[in-house]
């Protein structure tokens, strides 16, 4: 395939780079009261920040102030594209002040100008994870619509800001994790809200207004940065799963599907033009009444979004009877007999993406683009050199399944993004050795390292083979 538009390239998330956490007017986000974690040992949500204790969003790789060195890396590898996440609380540190910080934006400025005079072109995150704490002490974070209120604030300053630098936005990543429709852990709920599943009072109803109130105020951005600059391109980040059945018995094919509803609905009330009613009846068993108002709908129709960003890293598994074996699987349901899983127990599935994308193009008929994927793997420096043909193998079988998506099945598929292209902080465990990057970060997890910057093997390969796709 011949297409030099082809959107090659990396993305990253502030709160796992940045660093700076205090710097140049920054206000607390949700992410610099995240402790560092492991494997077996989950991330713990403080209250304040406390004394001698690691909270990896605090010196991330220090991204704030490498930028140029590490955008340079990115040109010489071969990018089109890099995908960044503006941190709410840069902008506005309380959520709720009357201005905008304006060191948060002229830093942004400066890093979007910074890539334009590289010819990358930046996707721009407005909510990767990361929100001001002020706003969940405050406010009650998204249970409270005047969180969205504030986040189109946010969200205007950003597209008036940058109208003539950017043209790709999205308005949020995979907030379809967090869901009324399942029994949701700490990590995902706080990750979109900065609240603890554990601690909430009355946890049906917040996770239907904070999920409902996020999907409106995505639908309420598409629509005002539309108004901004009409060129604008506006989609959202889901993070997908696609889910097989365990066996060809239809109970276990209805319960698959069922478990993909949980991600899609999102994708349906974002592309479809209205909420989708079988989310509302889930909503009602689960006890919570939610009537749309008309203001509410017509939202939902003026905001569909332009294209649809895919963040693949597994396939899941899913049978009526539960489970089946005792292998339960990171993605939910249970382990897959005939896929291997990375060292963090993620399903290792390149087939699955094609599976993916063919339901998602023949479901919605919108043009597509992965945004993340990618192995998280543990890399061993030596003389200077990290060989990583398990991640060369990794990236090279997905990309031969997408080849295969777009060239036989035609999917429409304008770009593929590595996660983490340079090594960066784990969202799910803190870790800095959960390392993703065609270029090695010299950092163990407790911050402690020289932060020089190497290229692995895989750095040559991925400049090779995209030149040659
Ligand atoms: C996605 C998130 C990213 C990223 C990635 C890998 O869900 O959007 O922020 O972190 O997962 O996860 P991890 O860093 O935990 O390996």
């Amino acid at each position: 395939m011949k297409n030099k538009e082809f959107l090659w390239g990396g993305s990253i998330a502030s709160h796992q780079c940045e660093g700076a956490y205090d710097e140049d007017g920054k206000g607390l986000g949700i992410m610099d009261l995240v402790t560092v974690g492991s494997v077996s040992e989950p991330r713990k949500f403080h209250d304040e920040i406390q004394e001698g204790v690691v909270y990896p969003s605090h010196y991330g790789i220090d991204f704030y102030h490498r930028y140029k060195e590490d955008i340079a890396l990115f040109k010489e590898a071969g990018f089109k594209t890099l995908r960044i996440s503006i941190d709410w609380s840069r902008i506005y540190p309380n959520g709720d002040d009357e201005k905008p910080n304006r060191a948060g934006i002229e830093h942004y400025r400066e890093l979007i100008l910074e890539l334009r005079r590289q010819e990358i072109e930046p996707i721009v995150t407005l909510f990767h994870f990361e929100m001001p704490m002020n706003l969940v002490k405050k406010y009650g974070s998204w249970t409270n619509r005047k969180t969205i209120d504030f986040y189109l604030k946010y969200a205007k300053t950003m597209f008036t800001e940058f109208k003539d630098i950017v043209t790709y936005w999205s308005t949020f990543n995979e907030m379809n994790h967090m869901d009324s429709d399942m029994e949701m852990t700490d990590f995902f709920t706080y990750m979109n809200t900065g609240l603890c599943y554990s601690k909430l009072q009355e946890p049906a109803k917040t996770m239907v207004y904070c999920s409902y109130n996020m999907t409106l105020a995505s639908v309420k951005a598409v629509k005002l940065g539309h108004k901004i600059n009409p060129n604008f391109q506006i989609g959202c980040v889901f993070g997908l799963t696609p889910v097989y059945a365990w066996s060809c018995n239809p109970d276990d094919a209805i319960k698959a599907f069922h478990a993909m509803d949980k991600d899609w609905y999102q994708v349906d009330a974002m592309t479809k033009g209205a909420f989708p009613e079988y989310k509302l009846e889930i909503y009602r068993q689960r006890g919570v009444e939610l009537e749309l108002s008309e203001e509410d709908k017509k939202a939902f129709r003026e905001g569909k979004i332009d294209f649809i960003s895919v963040n693949y890293y597994g396939s899941a598994v899913e049978s009526a009877k539960g489970a089946e074996t005792e292998d339960t699987n990171f993605f939910g349901g249970q382990s897959n007999p005939y896929l291997e899983k990375s060292d963090w127990g993620w399903t290792i599935d390149p087939k699955g993406l094609r599976y993916l994308l063919l339901m998602l193009d023949r479901r919605y008929n919108l043009p597509m683009i992965i945004t993340e994927n990618g192995l998280g793997a543990v890399d061993v420096l030596e003389d200077g050199k990290v060989h990583d043909s398990y991640r060369i193998h990794y990236v090279k079988e997905h990309l031969n399944q997408l080849k295969l998506a777009i060239e036989e099945d035609k999917v429409n598929c304008f770009g593929y993004l590595m996660w983490g292209p340079i090594d960066l902080i784990s969202a799910t465990t803190g870790e800095m050795k959960k390392r993703y990057g065609f270029i090695y970060v010299d950092q163990d997890d407790a911050g402690n390292g020289s932060l020089k910057r190497l290229k692995k093997d895989s750095f040559e390969w991925f400049q090779d083979y995209t030149s040659k796709w």
